[in-house]
């Protein structure tokens, strides 16, 4: 819908969706190699993989839902591989922890790639038949020795050997990475050097072998593939193919050119805004003020708009500076589908209504076309009616619901797409036909020459800084920074650092420190880490003893202390 207004109702091109700030080198990259973005298996492949490698995800305090798959994969005698610059709980629980510097994860894949050609541990029969670019790629890491990598990444060669070698004798694995390989200028290297270790092996399209980025927020998957991104029309179309533009229009009931063109990304907007070039902006379920980066930048932009929308049920830091807030709906009083991390479409239910004079958004959206006068575009009797537009919309596209209705989705416990025709039963498992949607038909690997980040420490800069999250509370914290429980947990912004950094600066846990960077600073707390353990702990490990693991916290030397008179900041 959102999709559909903006290009028909608010007749613009500038619409993009705050995935944009989270999966979308993961994205990029599964359209490189495979022609397709979606997770490529249902977690139940997870369950029975026998090595699994799970990249820059912190997944006990972000995913906690995946935690009960991936014990249960333990309990089958699967092994965990785990590459993280710090100490997170599911890396505690690691058979080998990989402790990467940050930014250095494609020299560590390229140099386990060389592991896997030198010792012939390769799928040659897949390769030959359903790949294409193996030379080039392995030509790309020739030179990458162990030694060599263990300079770049700072991870012993021993234990990259060993991890190369679990993967490469395993006769099934399962790959799965997030936002800690994928938040970099060379995201989409990083990915794709994950994709060559998968292809190389041959274990994709085959039961308990898998491979798929973990998504972020609740409709991450779902939020990308219908229209919601500047370059994209429903059904993962693209919106300059005059084919796809043609097929929408017919849909939609509009002539061709009436559908606007490529429009800007999300910074790409606030650019456009500095820029005198974009004077409007209506901003729903995005808080562009915390979650933008440079916010000193985006402060200025929002206070230079002539008209600006927040579509919020709270006063978020981005709605303060907005002309008009709408109070909109919760997840809870909306009704609607959901795409799971897997690619499997759920139903969601309204629980409640919206309090007081709030309203559902997507009344508020239908109530601005109608003023907006595209009415006749916006008229669905219900939730039902406009995913039933969509299945259509998306019809021969490549995330193709065509045929999964309100009903399948109950019956089934959800449907995974692609599902062409109402008799076809969904796609859990991808590719075993092993046609994949690439021009040639076939998975492509892509060479991954190692370079630099973009920016790295110099002297006036000398520390790496990287962000992440913490399990007790959620993204720019709108909704969980009002949950005095959580904000006891996680009162402020934590700076998580070594210790034996925090001793070269004689600071201590619970100091107030000032961070430098290269743009605006940043005052927090510190947080000292435990430096790494080798795992403690011999399998099968039972009930209890799991939970304690992967539930609690990231290792930290001492408790978070208490601030009680400090209240959650509201403008950060
Ligand atoms: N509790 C909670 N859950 C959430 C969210 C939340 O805010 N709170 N947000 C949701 C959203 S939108 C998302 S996108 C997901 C994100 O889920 P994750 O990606 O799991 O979360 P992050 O904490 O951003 O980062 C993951 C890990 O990457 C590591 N890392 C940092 N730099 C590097 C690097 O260069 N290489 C490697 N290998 N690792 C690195 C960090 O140490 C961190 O442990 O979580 C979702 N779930
Ligand atoms: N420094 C740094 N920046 C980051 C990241 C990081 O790791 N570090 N992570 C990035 C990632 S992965 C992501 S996904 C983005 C997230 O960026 P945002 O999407 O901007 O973050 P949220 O806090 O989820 O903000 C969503 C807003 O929508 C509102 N909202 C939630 N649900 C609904 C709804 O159903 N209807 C309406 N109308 N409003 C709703 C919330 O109240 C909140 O104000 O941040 C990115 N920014
Ligand atoms: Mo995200």
């Amino acid at each position: 819908m959102v999709g559909k207004f903006a290009r028909l109702a608010l007749k613009t091109a500038n619409l993009d969706y705050n995935g944009r700030l989270c999966m979308v080198s993961a994205g990029a990259g599964n359209k490189k190699a495979f022609g397709l973005d979606r997770s490529s298996n249902s977690w139940e492949d997870l369950k029975h993989a026998e090595v699994i490698l799970i990249a820059g995800a912190n997944v006990s305090e972000t995913f906690p839902t995946l935690i009960h798959y991936i014990w249960e994969a333990r309990d089958h005698g699967a092994k965990l591989i785990v590459v993280d610059p710090r100490v997170t709980p599911i890396a505690r629980t690691a058979d080998i922890f990989l402790p990467v510097r940050p930014g250095t994860d494609s020299a560590l894949f390229g140099a386990m790639l060389k592991v896997l050609a030198d010792n012939d541990w390769l799928d040659h029969e897949f390769i030959e038949k359903h790949t294409s670019g193996f030379e080039d790629t392995l030509d790309a890491v020739k030179d990458y020795t162990l030694e060599w990598a263990e300079e770049i990444t700072g991870v012993p060669a021993h234990r990259i050997l060993e991890a190369a070698t679990l993967w490469g004798k395993a006769a099934t694995s399962f790959l799965m990475h997030a936002r800690g390989i994928e938040h970099h200028t060379k995201g989409v290297d990083n990915v794709l050097g994950c994709i060559n270790l998968v292809l190389a092996t041959g274990r994709i399209g085959k039961p308990y072998c898998g491979y798929g980025t973990i998504t972020g927020q609740g409709n991450g998957q779902g939020g990308r593939e219908h229209g919601h991104k500047c370059d994209q029309l429903p059904g993962n179309r693209d919106i300059t193919n005059p084919e796809h533009r043609q097929y929408i229009a017919k849909v939609w009931g509009v002539e061709e050119k009436e559908i606007p063109g490529k429009g800007l990304s999300a910074f790409e907007i606030i650019d456009a805004i500095h820029r005198d070039e974009i004077k409007g902006l209506i901003s729903i379920c995005f808080n562009p003020l915390v979650s933008l980066p440079n916010s000193n930048y985006v402060r200025a932009a929002l206070e230079k708009l002539e008209y600006f929308v927040a579509i919020d049920f709270f006063l978020s830091e981005t709605a303060h500076h907005a002309d008009i807030v709408m109070a909109g709906s919760l997840h809870e009083e909306e009704e609607g589908t959901v795409t799971t991390a897997e690619g499997r479409v759920v139903r969601i239910r309204a629980a409640v209504t919206p309090p007081g004079k709030a309203r559902k958004d997507s009344d508020i959206i239908m109530e601005l076309a109608k003023r907006l006068g595209a009415e006749d575009k916006f008229t669905y009797a219900d939730s039902e009616a406009v995913f039933n537009e969509l299945r259509v919309a998306s019809k021969g596209g490549t995330a193709d619901y065509y045929g999964i209705t309100y009903k399948k989705i109950e019956d089934n416990m959800g449907i995974f797409w692609p599902c062409p025709t109402e008799d076809h039963p969904g796609t859990p498992r991808l590719w075993e036909d092993f046609q994949f949607k690439t021009p040639d038909g076939k998975a492509h690997f892509n060479p991954v020459p190692y370079r630099e980040s973009a920016e790295v420490p110099d002297e006036q800069f000398p520390v790496r800084l990287t962000t992440g999250r913490v399990v007790s509370q959620y993204l720019s914290g709108t909704q969980t920074r009002r949950i005095g429980k959580l904000v006891d947990q996680s009162p402020y912004p934590q700076l998580e650092i070594h210790p034996e950094l925090a001793a070269k600066y004689g600071i201590t846990t619970g100091d107030l420190v000032r961070v430098h960077t290269r743009r605006p600073r940043l005052n927090s707390r510190l947080w000292l880490w435990k430096p790494f353990v080798p795992t403690p702990y011999s399998y099968p490990i039972t009930g209890a003893e799991k939970w304690r693991l992967t539930s609690s916290p990231t290792v930290r030397s001492t408790p978070f202390p208490k601030f009680p008179n400090l209240k959650p900041p509201l403008v950060s």
